[in-house]
Parts: C-alpha cells; structure tokens; sequence
C-alpha cells in the first residue's frame, strides 16, 4: 500500500492572480537574487528571459513558508532549470556566483546607478555607459550631453527622490491634492493606490486616482491641480498626459501598462512639517523634501479597471491580463473587460466584480504583493 505524505502541499497556480500574497516574504534570500538577474536582463533587453525569472520569483513570494530543501520545489510551478540551479547554489554556498559577477559587474553597477535617476531609462543608461560614463556627476558636466526635461528634473532632485517615501509622508500629499481637487469639484474623490494601497510602508512614488461621480466633469481637472501647486511655489516638475481615450477601441491582446486617461507625473515639494510624527532635525539643511506623484483620472465607468490596474503590482497585473486572455478568452486592460466569446464588454463597479467576471476568488490589494 502506497502512503500519501502526511502534508500534502496545496497545489499552487501559476497565475498569481490565483495566489495570496503578502508582503512577508519567507523566501526574500531566493527572490532577492532572481531580482539581480531580472534586472540585469532588462538592461541587455532581454524580455524572455525576464518573464521566467519574474515568474519564479513571484511564485517564491506567495509560499507561506520558506523552502527549505529542494524537495519543497517538486511540484511548483514557473521554476525552470536556472532557477533551480540558483537555488540548489545558494543551499549549498550561501550565494549564488552567477548573480555574484552581476553585482560585481561594472556595467551593471553604472546601469542601475543611471536608470535610479527620474526619466532615464536602460536605453539611454546604456548609452551613456558606451560613451565611457559612469558616475552621475560624469554625466551631468558633460557637455555634450542634452537631458530632456524629465532627466533634469531627475538630477536636480535626484538626492530627494531617491529616497523612499513613507506612508506618513504618502498621507500628507494626499491632503495636499485633496485640498487643490476639491477647488476644482467639491465632489472630486482621491484613493490612494499603487504600493501603498498594498500595504507597503515605503515607495518610490505617490500614485492617486482622482474621480467625479457625474460623467464628462473630469476635463480640465489635472490643469486645475497643476496650476494650484504651481501658484502655491510647491509645483517642481510636472508632465501632463491628455486623455486619448477616443482612440482606445478594445483592450488589446498583450500587456501594455500604458493607458489612455487623462494623467501626470509630478515632483512636487513636501514642507516636513506636514508630515505626521516629523521632528525637527536642526542639523538638516532644508524643511522639504521633493517627493514624486502620479494621478490619474479616470471616466467613472472605467474607475473599477483603472484601480485594479493602478493597485498593482506589475507581476499581478502582468498575470490577471494572462489568465484572462488564455484562461478565460477575454481581454483585460486598465479600461475594460471584453469577452470574445459572446463579443461585449462585461461592466464593473467595483474590483469585486471584475474578479467575479473572470471567475476568480478575489484577491484583497495587500494580497497582490506578487
Ligand atoms: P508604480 O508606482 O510604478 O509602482 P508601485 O506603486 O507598485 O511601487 P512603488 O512603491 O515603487 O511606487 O506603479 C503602480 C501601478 O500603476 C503599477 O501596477 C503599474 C500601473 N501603471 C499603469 O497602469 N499605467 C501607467 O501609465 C503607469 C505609469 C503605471
Ligand atoms: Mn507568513
Ligand atoms: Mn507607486
Ligand atoms: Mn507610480
């Protein structure tokens, strides 16, 4: 007679829209790694080779407990040769040399030196990595070298924004735009999304969704909010995105994180003294920090898919649009639903609703840490 092993582990999706998971992250030694070949891969392009890994990481982090031999890895999903090889080397040596030389690695070092910086991206890193650049002051006296406006900004406060921004720094910006909107539309409603909608106590940026309930009233909104931060001296840079979503006809077939609402991406300047719990720190040179903001506006009818879209995070949202896609025959973007079966957009009011659509159990925002 065969015996079945006393805990037979739950099978695990290979969507993680079909995982729960937290930031606690039992298995960060493991996915710590992969995120160095990840990130080295997407500076060389490499798209292919930066899906698996992404995948296998993902995987790692929904576990609810750390894997601690290699017989926890039978029978997951997403974790190719490589990864396994990874794995089994940080077991046996406590690090694994293949991401060893990545860190170690001159170019790799400039690269992530020179995409930290606002508006620069492995592209242009990696043009000024050929011209023989590879510190940030190298850059910024050289001469030859044009920075759009984005860049510029991105030097000019590079020491600010460079730091993470916590939730009690998140939550006075908050107040800060909810005051500007409300001058606009007193019924204008700002929901705080991105990572911190996920529970994170720290990120690289403030991402908001603005709305009003009555259709068409949005237009002009983000001009109105950029002029009040501007007349009150706090506006420091900002990129205003029309709305283009006249040209949208469906969602389309791969994942593509662009949307067509109206939005921005702004720095904008945070005196400390709004900041809950801030203490006065008299050896600081300054009573601001700069502090990077996105928002985005949103037709009420779209508002469910544009939360969904904006909470994140990418792996999540990367997954959700996969298994609708091959799972479900049905196309997920940041403005709809569409079911090519019986060809129609399936309505949502809520996220709850589009996880229904999908027949997905659904899934809490500090459970998509994916
Ligand atoms: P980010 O702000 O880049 O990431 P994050 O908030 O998850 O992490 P961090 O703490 O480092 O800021 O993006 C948030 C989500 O917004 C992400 O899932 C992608 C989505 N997004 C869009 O859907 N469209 C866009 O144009 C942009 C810029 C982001
Ligand atoms: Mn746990
Ligand atoms: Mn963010
Ligand atoms: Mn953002």
């Amino acid at each position: 007679k065969k015996t079945l092993p006393a805990n037979p582990l739950p099978t695990v999706s290979q969507y993680a829209c079909q995982r729960r998971t937290t930031l606690d992250n039992h298995n960060k030694v493991f996915t710590d790694a992969l995120e160095v070949l990840i990130e080295n891969y997407e500076f060389s392009d490499n798209k292919g080779a930066c899906v698996g890994f992404r995948r296998a990481a993902s995987v790692l982090k929904s576990l609810p407990k750390p894997l601690r031999c290699l017989k926890d890895m039978e029978g997951l999903p997403c974790l190719g040769d490589d990864t396994k090889a990874i794995i089994e080397e940080i077991y046996e040596c406590g690090s694994s040399s293949r991401v060893e030389n990545i860190l170690s690695d001159e170019k790799y070092q400039t690269l992530k030196l020179f995409t930290s910086v606002f508006g620069v991206g492995p592209k242009t890193g990696d043009k000024w990595y050929r011209r023989g650049l590879r510190a940030l002051e190298q850059v910024h006296s050289e001469p030859s070298i044009q920075l759009n406006k984005m860049q510029a900004a991105g030097f000019l406060y590079y020491e600010d924004i460079s730091k993470p921004v916590s939730r009690a720094e998140a939550k006075a910006v908050g107040c800060i735009i909810e005051e500007v909107a409300s001058c606009f539309s007193s019924s204008v409603t700002i929901t705080l999304t991105g990572g911190f909608r996920r529970g994170k106590e720290f990120g690289h940026d403030v991402d908001f969704l603005l709305s009003i309930p009555e259709p068409g009233k949005e237009d002009g909104l983000l001009p109105a909010v950029i002029d009040r931060l501007r007349k009150q001296g706090i506006l420091l840079y900002s990129d205003l995105q029309e709305s283009t979503l006249q040209q949208w006809k469906r969602p389309s077939r791969c994942f593509d994180s662009m949307d067509h609402f109206q939005k921005c991406f702004l720095i904008v300047k945070l005196w400390t003294r709004l900041v809950e719990g801030h203490r006065e720190d008299p050896s600081s040179r300054r009573d601001w920090k700069a502090v990077r903001v996105d928002l985005v506006v949103p037709p009420v009818d779209c508002y469910a898919f544009a939360l969904l879209g904006w909470s994140g995070s990418t792996q999540f949202e990367r997954d959700l649009r996969r298994f609708a896609r091959l799972e479900r025959r049905m196309l997920l973007d940041n403005h709809a639903l569409y079911d090519k079966t019986t060809n129609t957009f399936l309505q949502a009011k809520t996220e709850e609703d589009i996880f229904a659509h999908l027949g997905l159990d659904y899934i809490e925002p500090w459970q998509r840490n994916a």
